[in-house]
């Protein structure tokens, strides 16, 4: 058996069929800083309750493989000292040492799709590193979402990647990339990354639609879902903003010489004071964002599957 403990609230959703959305928790622990972290992980919680579905953040507390954490335990991570980021390479090592951590978009996967949960939401997903053609620095999230058959909610990828290359990775390993209501792939701060999505849907019932013909295809074999949803206009900032300052923060990280794991948090660290806590506000509205349109897709796909 595999020791997941789901909290009670979501083991019962579960047993009922109701509609359930999987968290990440690196978002918690490496992406944003305390307090806005946990402010942002409640209400993230909240909008996805308002919008009829059951939230469940996943991450690693002492030890534990938590699939739904109490406020107590939320705000325990949010506050915790040094927890370590959490990937499918680390997540054993973790459970077996006792340790806590986030869970990035690739375990969060693994661990949904354990306890059942087919729609995930948050914000922008790992990619194909700049320089991956020296570094081979490309994030495990592109190989779960290969393998493990999750519908990942996001807002693209940063624009601190190489976006070409990770669609094209995308692409390689059979993963649909669906944008939603537009034909651009989003890139996280911005609407717009000027490079267009392989498919397009408008609405969270097709998207539901297409994971439940997706399944009926796993005979074939077949793995996740990305959605990639843009943040809204009034929160975005354009690319052509963004490109000065993730510039900055990329050169900056080179000087200091950051690496593997550390580079992604060290970015959003440094682009949110290069932008005087502005990048942290988008990013906040686009993990929001994010939680109502996977809450939508989770309650059409619950109506889909036969459920209640
Ligand atoms: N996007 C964010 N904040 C984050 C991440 C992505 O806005 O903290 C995290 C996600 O958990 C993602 C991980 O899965 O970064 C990717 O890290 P890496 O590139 O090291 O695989
Ligand atoms: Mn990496």
């Amino acid at each position: 058996m595999i020791p997941i403990i789901p909290s009670q609230e979501v083991a019962q959703a579960l047993e009922t069929g109701q509609p359930v959305v999987a968290l990440e928790s690196t978002i918690i622990t490496h992406g944003m800083p305390y307090p806005d972290n946990l402010a942002m992980a409640r209400s993230v919680e909240t909008l996805i309750r308002d919008n009829g579905a059951v939230p469940a953040t996943i991450a690693v507390i002492g030890g534990v493989l938590h699939v739904g954490l109490t406020e107590e335990q939320a705000e325990a991570l949010a506050r915790a000292k040094d927890p370590l980021k959490l990937s499918r390479a680390d997540l054993a090592f973790a459970m077996a040492r006792r340790l806590t951590g986030g869970t990035t978009v690739a375990a969060t996967m693994m661990a949904a799709h354990t306890a059942g949960i087919p729609v995930f939401a948050t914000g922008g997903i790992g990619g194909v590193h700049r320089g991956a053609e020296t570094s081979f620095d490309i994030s495990a999230d592109l190989d779960e979402l290969a393998r493990t058959p999750v519908t990942v909610v996001c807002a693209g990828a940063k624009a601190i990647l190489d976006l070409p290359k990770t669609l094209e990775v995308l692409e390689t390993r059979g993963v649909p990339v669906i944008a939603y209501g537009q034909d651009a792939f989003p890139a996280f701060w911005s609407r717009d990354s000027g490079l267009t999505a392989t498919l397009r849907l408008d609405d969270a019932a097709a998207i539901a639609d297409f994971m439940v013909m997706r399944a009926r295809l796993s005979g074939f074999g077949h793995g996740g879902v990305l959605v990639a949803n843009p943040v809204p206009e009034s929160d975005e900032i354009p690319l052509t903003e963004m490109a000065t300052f993730i510039e900055r923060g990329i050169s900056e990280a080179a000087d200091a010489g950051i690496g593997g794991k550390a580079v992604t948090p060290w970015l959003l660290a440094r682009i949110l004071e290069i932008t005087d806590g502005r990048s942290l506000k988008t990013n906040i509205a686009l993990v929001e964002n994010n939680a109502r349109l996977a809450a939508k897709i989770a309650v059409a796909h619950a109506q889909k599957s036969g459920k209640p």
